[in-house]
């Protein structure tokens, strides 16, 4: 067995990296200056790959669709919402992201499981426990690695969306219902070890500066 040490990119391959957080928290943002970080790691950018949820594959894509779009007539139901976000995730899992992974290269999610017990358990209040029985039977044991979530004030995050356009069907929610998952957020990121808290309300810079933190402690903690 050889006993020299591993670079950081060696470290970094195979891993699932996970941004969640409330509309207007800084996901996408948070993406670049996660792009960078890795850049100062060496990791070769075609080893890194994006996603996005719901979506990232052509039938995923078309799910994303269902769920954003308003129908005259007919409300999309909370638990077909629910199934929708499972059966594109399942998707997109088996088609990028285990395939990605089983190449040594590394997968960024902009959002994924943690999205769907805070915003159909906690904002449409769909039971907690039922939702990861169908995770189970979704994904089976498959999680990410490690979560940066970025909090936010439901409202701050809401006025930063509208600044950048129309709000769509989600985002037309009342608040109390970005309240309600936001405490799912906090909950499901106090029990897992495996993921952080970001003050999502700071500067730019300093969120960078907290996420890059964050990525040096888990780096650190990986064999
Ligand atoms: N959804 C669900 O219900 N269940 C699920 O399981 C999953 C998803 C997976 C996906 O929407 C919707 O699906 C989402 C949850 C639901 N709906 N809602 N509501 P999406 O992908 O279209 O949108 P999003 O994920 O909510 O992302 P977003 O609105 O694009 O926000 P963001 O990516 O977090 O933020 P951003 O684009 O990086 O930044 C927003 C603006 O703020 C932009 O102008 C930035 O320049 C600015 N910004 C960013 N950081 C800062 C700081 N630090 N200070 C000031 N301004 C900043």
């Amino acid at each position: 067995m050889s006993l020299a040490k591993k670079s950081a990119a060696q470290k970094l391959a195979n891993k699932f990296i996970v941004i969640e957080g409330l509309e207007g928290a800084g996901k996408s943002t948070a993406i670049t200056y996660i792009a960078n970080w890795l850049a100062l790691q060496n990791m070769p950018a075609e080893n890194i790959v994006y996603t996005r949820e719901p979506g990232g594959t052509e039938l995923a894509e078309k799910m994303r669709d269902i769920v954003k779009m308003d129908v005259q007539g007919e409300t999309l139901q909370d638990k077909a919402e629910l199934l929708l976000m499972y059966a594109a995730r399942v998707q997109l899992v088996e088609h990028i992201i285990k395939p990605a992974l089983t190449q040594g290269k590394i997968v960024i999610g902009d959002r994924h499981n943690y999205s769907s017990l805070a915003y159909q358990g906690g904002g449409r209040g769909i039971s907690l426990p039922l939702i990861h029985n169908i995770k189970q039977l979704a994904l089976g044991d498959f999680k990410a690695d490690f979560t940066l979530y970025l909090d936010i004030d439901p409202a701050i995050g809401l006025s930063r969306a509208r600044g950048r356009g129309e709000l769509d069907r989600i985002e037309r929610q009342a608040l109390d219902f970005f309240d309600r998952t936001r405490n799912v957020f906090i909950s499901l990121v106090k029990s897992d070890e495996h993921a952080v808290t970001i003050d999502a309300g700071q500067t730019p810079e300093l969120v960078e500066q907290a996420i890059c933190v964050q990525l040096d402690k888990w780096l650190a903690s990986l064999a």
